[in-house]
């Protein structure tokens, strides 16, 4: 009796007997099922069949798919061991067959799926395989966290027990989760947990989030709950004022005093359901740029996050095209804050620009002070006519 169909999310298959030599005359297959989101990789970690060329009295034959109609990745024999397979569905289909006579030690492989789910909603949880049952070994899940672009994503784990660190590294070796800001694994990585430890609330740079979960061959815990939160910024604007509306359950947990256009005197107002602000452009020190011959008016919203363990406030850059009156928000990251000091430095060009813009009354002023000069000018001119006459 050999073979059969397996769900699991990993596990081991071998030929039958093994370690001891496997029968003559044996025809197993294994119908290897995974979750949908996910694709079956398999790696040998033993292998001794007769040898022949081409494989035909004894072998392993591997489909990608649960019938031998689907894509042949292979055909193996003898004592080399086969190549790590991935499929490419959730599905995969090993055959072992022997001839009637001469054997071999077989083998042994483990398979398992790479979790992959994309998460889209502007609030979500999800936890690792099986929780609050022990997770699987030998996985590797990745949650994609994917907003519109103008959010920012804040995650939160609520629960947290895998295996504990490797005592000798004082590594997270074995079993871990790993956040990275943005949708990759070449993204700047924000922290790697493993053991009871809760990792601290994190805050995307931009709409993209991140999270993996590796566990190793053995030792597995309850594993990890994780929430996360879309923090939208809707903006508008006319020809003289500022509309900012953030949803208040985006927020839960912030006075309206942490949001705050420009400075920390322009706080949010609390509606039914939302956070608000609406402000004049000659206020809270919104400023006028000249950008390819349009004066856009610019300002920064700031949201503060931080708690007594942190200071974290996230700024957003906000736009109005009042002649147009469009307006629009991006998130300002770390780094570019960074570079925006730097060159607001004393004898930076950005510094001067920004001095020129402070108060946009100053724009108004100039186009009331002219227009007396004018006035003035006409009426002199009126003058010297009346006395020439
Ligand atoms: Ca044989
Ligand atoms: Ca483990």
């Amino acid at each position: 009796m050999c073979g059969g169909v397996l769900t699991g999310l990993s596990g081991v298959i071998s030929s039958p007997g093994y370690p001891q030599e496997y029968s003559n005359n044996a025809d197993c297959s294994w119908a290897i099922h995974v979750s949908n989101i996910s694709v079956v990789s398999l790696v040998f970690l033993d292998f001794q069949l007769e040898n022949n060329e081409g494989c035909n009295f004894d072998f392993v034959a591997l489909f990608d798919g649960p019938t031998v109609t689907h894509k042949h990745l292979g055909k193996y024999c003898g004592a080399e061991q086969p190549p790590k397979i991935v499929t490419t569905s959730n599905q995969l289909l090993v055959i072992f067959k022997s001839d009637f006579n001469i054997g071999g030690r077989g083998f042994k492989a483990y398979y398992y799926s790479e979790c992959q789910q994309v998460l889209s909603g502007v609030s979500g949880n999800f936890s690792s395989p099986h929780f609050p049952k022990i997770y699987p070994n030998n996985i590797n899940c990745h949650w994609g966290i994917s907003l519109s672009p103008g959010y920012r994503i804040k995650l939160y784990f609520t629960v947290m027990d895998l295996e504990e660190k490797n005592s000798l590294s004082d590594e997270c070796d074995y079993d871990y989760v790993a956040v990275y800001d943005g949708e990759s694994q070449t993204d700047t990585l924000l922290g790697r947990w493993c053991g009871i430890d809760l990792p601290p609330s994190l805050v995307s740079k931009g709409n993209k989030l991140l999270v993996v979960l590796s566990t190793d061959r053995n030792e597995a815990h309850k594993g990890f709950t994780a929430s996360y939160l879309g923090v939208p910024v809707n903006i508008s604007c006319t020809r003289s004022e500022f509309s900012i509306l953030i949803p208040q359950q985006s927020l839960p947990q912030l006075e309206r005093e942490n949001i705050y256009l420009g400075n920390p005197s322009c706080t949010a107002q609390l509606t039914a359901t939302a956070y608000k602000i609406q402000a004049q452009f000659v206020n809270c020190g919104t400023a006028g740029q000249k950008r390819r011959n349009i004066t856009v008016m610019v300002n920064k919203l700031y949201i503060d996050f931080s708690d007594e363990k942190q200071k974290n406030i996230q700024e957003y850059s906000v736009q109005c095209d009042a002649q147009r009156k469009v307006a629009s928000v991006s998130i300002i990251s770390a780094e570019e804050r960074h570079l925006e000091e730097q060159a607001q430095k004393p004898e930076g060009d950005t510094g001067n620009t920004q001095k020129h813009n402070s108060g946009s009354h100053d724009l108004s002023d100039i186009v009331f002070i002219s227009i007396c000069v004018l006035a003035v000018i006409l009426m002199v001119i009126a003058i010297v006519w009346l006395v020439l006459l």
